[in-house]
């Protein structure tokens, strides 16, 4: 069974922010989970280092483009360090594996291509073709300031992609989300696709057009190559072939018609395997306020994730906000999610839960004799991931967080109602079952938060003697044994 996902490459003309670890994090949710549940996972992430966006930054900080990209992509590589992300493949597109998987992309997609003269408007923010009639106030929909360039170009003839494009979308009517993007898609197809100008002639900083000295690939064409040379792309076409089939893209909703609308045209012209789904995610402001260089609020993740910790940050990013809408990130809100829902409902539970075991001798004597609301906490546990599974492959990440602060809700009410500490004294074999009914609670909702809070998840299976592999770990039955002894999971100091 394979799986492939993949978060943007990121471009480094500017530091990493909330926004990138948003899709890193939300990418890493997924391959954990797909892994704890036997697939072949391929996860990548990378830098997208080509383009004059990025050349421009490299000459306003006077130092070698080289250079510049070397220590611009180590910050994201760091990021994903600090943040846990388990991506198998970091990919950057100055990269010799790279150059030689875009050109040969290129040549096969040869016959779509011609060259002609490009005369208009060019975003270099957005590293984007705008057309005249999106033009507003002399500037690009997005608000960046456009140039006028005219140069000799190579075009791709997307024009004849319309009708194939929209057969796509209708025959695959998963193939984006969530919906609202891909009726925005649905209708940009339909309102009659141009051709697009893919190569640069007056800057060099990118990958050599095969066969046409002085003229470098657009950008985009690069960046979405990525996907493929991370496969190993020219090389093993079955496995780009069989992976690609089972691809699922997380973007910025901002980036979607390059990936929904270019990616799978440049594919069919190519002959090569489209992914199988595009999602596209909301944006975060902070404080209520868009975030800018200018204004000074963008959330850096470094120094918030060296003060809190990667679980707390993943954990509220995923909680706040369904994915797929925009969010608001606040230090308030954060806060209040850590403390109610973190230290309170999940990390109480555990603590009281283990903490009761540990202080008869840490000695669990299981029995599964159980009475109906023992048996019904139990098979809410058994179904847990069960449950998340076809949440997590919708994307729906809030949803399937949802569902497991149900159970820990659920859980910590049963313990109320049960009160193991008057069964110690009333009734040893009731509390056996009160006891196994919660442990297999708490072990399903340790594998609930894995793929959301690896360390967290670790610490819970470390009490419980459990390797926390694999989710065939939640069928096995106790035996009886012995916990050691559990420390606080949400510590008040960090
Ligand atoms: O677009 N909230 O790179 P990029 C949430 N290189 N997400 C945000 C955000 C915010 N405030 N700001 C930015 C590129 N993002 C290309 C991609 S892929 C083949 C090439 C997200 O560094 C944004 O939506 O400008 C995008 O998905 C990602 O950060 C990378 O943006």
């Amino acid at each position: 069974m394979n799986f492939f996902v993949t978060t943007p490459i990121y471009y480094i003309n500017g530091d990493p922010h909330i926004g990138h670890a948003y899709a890193d994090i939300a990418a890493d949710v997924i391959a954990r989970f797909k892994r704890f549940d036997g697939f072949e996972v391929h996860f990548c992430t990378g830098t997208d280092e080509h383009g004059i966006k990025v050349a421009g930054s490299a000459a306003k900080s006077g130092t070698n483009v080289h250079e510049f990209s070397d220590l611009m992509s180590q910050k994201f590589r760091d990021m994903g360090k600090i943040l846990n992300i388990s991506s198998d493949d970091f990919i950057r597109t100055t990269e010799e594996r790279h150059r030689k998987s875009a050109q040969t992309l290129w040549k096969m997609m040869e016959k779509d291509i011609y060259k002609g003269v490009y005369s208009g408007w060019y975003s270099a923010r957005d590293e984007e073709y705008v057309p005249e009639s999106e033009i507003k106030d002399g500037k690009a929909p997005s608000g960046a300031p456009v140039e006028r360039i005219e140069e000799e170009s190579y075009f791709f003839k997307l024009s004849a992609y319309g009708e194939k494009l929209l057969e796509h979308y209708e025959k695959n009517p998963d193939f984006i989300a969530p919906a609202s993007g891909r009726n925005e898609i649905v209708n940009f197809v339909k309102s009659g696709l141009k051709d697009l100008s893919i190569s640069r002639s007056k800057f060099d900083w990118g990958i050599p057009i095969p066969g046409a000295e002085g003229h470098v690939m657009y950008v985009w064409v690069d960046a979405l190559a990525n996907y493929i040379t991370s496969l190993g792309f020219p090389d093993n076409p079955d496995r780009v072939s069989a992976m690609m089939s089972e691809c699922v893209h997380i973007i910025g909703k901002e980036i979607l018609r390059f990936h929904a609308v270019y990616w799978p045209a440049f594919l069919m012209s190519a002959g090569l395997t489209l992914p199988k789904r595009i999602f596209a995610h909301g944006w975060w402001t902070c404080e209520g306020q868009k975030m800018s260089k200018s204004v000074g609020n963008v959330v850096d993740p470094f120094p918030l994730v060296r003060e809190c910790g990667p679980d707390r940050l993943r954990y509220f990013l995923f909680r706040e906000v369904r994915f797929g809408e925009d969010g608001d990130f606040s230090a308030e809100a954060l806060k209040n999610r850590v403390s109610y829902d973190l230290a309170n409902d999940l990390g109480n539970l555990v603590q009281r839960v283990l903490a009761f075991i540990q202080k008869s001798d840490g000695r669990f004597s299981v029995s599964y004799d159980f009475s109906e609301k023992e048996r019904d906490l139990f098979e809410k546990a058994r179904k847990l991931t069960v449950k998340m599974r076809p949440l997590i492959d919708r994307q729906d990440l809030h949803g399937a967080l949802g569902v497991v602060w149900d159970l820990v809700a659920e859980s910590n009410k049963f313990v109320n109602d049960a009160e193991p500490w008057k069964l110690v004294k009333t009734d040893s074999e009731r509390l056996k079952a009160v006891l196994t009914a919660l442990c297999e609670s708490i072990r399903a909702i340790a594998f609930g938060i894995a793929p959301f809070m690896p360390e967290t998840a670790g610490k819970i299976f470390g009490f419980m003697n459990i390797t926390g592999q694999s989710f065939k770990e939640i069928e096995a039955d106790f035996t009886d044994q012995r916990f050691p002894s559990p420390s606080p999971l949400f510590p008040k100091e960090n």
